[in-house]
């Protein structure tokens, strides 16, 4: 067996992400790869390998199982009729537009959503889940999950992540781009450490005007430096950026339209703070980064994930949080923007506390441990 360093497990982990990521369903099948590598004979089918977090988790699975209740309570189908979890630790609520537009449009009986529902019930049959998470960010939702599962084996053995400054990190996921990753990595060179906000909203998310204008303002008015990352490709260049935004703004601001390479960004020492739609990858890469957050959930498993950061981990703070089309006001923002570049913010404090646990994790930790647990139950079967 090829397991004893987990470094070498954890990249085959990446790998296996990498090649089989079912983008819809943030649910991988662990296939061949891994055993192969690790030379045990594949004998479990259904192990889940989850790219979401354990809270978010928790979440969408109590939601599936309640989901008949939850609509007859809410009757009218208050917008904004709050949703409590009982059964879920620390009692979350979430107001009903967060909840997924496929449950919200349930309706009793009908076919493909309840084979749909079935499906994802049944993945909590599973012989196993492994998740990329570490204990200290998540433990009362990983064990949760135990409880749900019926059973142990719930593991975390994450961040799985691409190496932060190997080619991987730089060039290796990379793809079209309006600022070369030498052009960056340059003029983040020249900056103060911790003096640059990062804003990126992921590959599936793309601002409104409304919404770019009033974050452009927002950034005029602030004093950071920043780097904006917008979506676009070689094909479709739509540029919402206001007109006349990146002369008033100068070299203290970047604007990238394409891909950068986000990872190797987060950890740069002069990046401080990070605007994100709280995707589970750019969370993990934050922390990864030891960087404040400002959430701007839009979707998905992001609200509940940002919901984690701001009010349970105290690691970041809100930057707008009214759903897609919610646009946040430019003057507080700007405040935000400013303040999370601070050295005493409290969140600038937990964060450098939870960055140095997620190291500790995966450098014979927790996560070490889990995974260690993980292949000799695998290798036991
Ligand atoms: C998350 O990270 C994994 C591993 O690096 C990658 O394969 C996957 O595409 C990422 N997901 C998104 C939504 O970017
Ligand atoms: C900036 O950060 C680097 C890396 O963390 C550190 O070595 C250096 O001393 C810092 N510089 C200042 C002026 O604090
Ligand atoms: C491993 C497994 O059973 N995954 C399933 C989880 O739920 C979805 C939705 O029904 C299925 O498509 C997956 O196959």
């Amino acid at each position: 067996m090829r397991h004893q360093k987990v470094t070498h497990v954890q990249k085959d982990f990446c790998l296996l992400v990498k090649e089989d990521y079912i983008s819809t369903l943030n649910i991988i099948i662990v296939i061949d790869i891994l055993f192969l590598e690790l030379n045990v004979i594949i004998v479990i089918d259904v192990l889940l390998l989850l790219l979401a977090g354990a809270f978010s988790s928790s979440f969408i699975h109590t939601l599936w199982r309640t989901i008949e209740q939850a609509i007859a309570k809410n009757g009218d189908g208050d917008e904004n009729f709050l949703l409590a979890f009982q059964e879920i630790p620390n009692l979350p609520e979430f107001p009903w537009w967060q909840v997924p537009q496929v449950m919200r449009d349930y309706e009793t009986g009908d076919q493909e959503f309840e084979s749909f529902r079935k499906g994802m019930l049944a993945n909590m049959t599973s012989w196993g889940i492994l998740y990329n998470t570490f204990e200290k960010l998540e433990e009362v939702y990983i064990n949760h999950m135990k409880s749900i599962m019926g059973h142990d084996r719930v593991w975390a053995v994450g961040p799985l992540l691409p190496e932060t400054n190997g080619p991987i990190a730089i060039t290796g996921r990379g793809g079209w781009s309006t600022v070369s990753p030498d052009h960056l990595f340059t003029w983040l060179d020249e900056k103060p450490n911790e003096s640059v906000v990062y804003i990126c909203f992921g590959s599936q998310v793309e601002l409104n005007e409304k919404q770019m204008s009033a974050l452009a303002r927002a950034l005029e008015l602030s004093k950071v430096n920043f780097i904006l990352c917008v979506k676009g490709s070689e094909s479709s260049t739509i540029w919402t950026i206001p007109s006349g935004f990146e002369d008033r703004v100068g070299n203290r601001g970047l604007i990238v339209m394409g891909w950068v390479p986000q990872l190797a960004m987060l950890t740069h020492r002069a990046v401080g703070s990070f605007v994100t739609h709280c995707g589970w990858n750019s969370t993990l890469e934050a922390i990864i980064g030891g960087v404040v957050m400002l959430t701007w959930p839009m979707i998905a498993d992001q609200f509940a994930n940002a919901a984690l950061l701001v009010d349970q981990l105290g690691i970041a703070k809100r930057a707008c949080d009214g759903g897609p089309e919610s646009v946040p006001d430019s003057v507080e923002l700007a405040r935000l923007l400013d303040e999370s570049l601070s050295v005493e913010r409290p969140e600038r404090v937990k964060i450098k506390e939870l960055n140095q646990e997620a190291t500790n994790a995966v450098e014979q930790g927790t996560s070490t441990r889990d995974l260690d647990t993980f292949v000799k139950l695998v290798s036991e079967i």
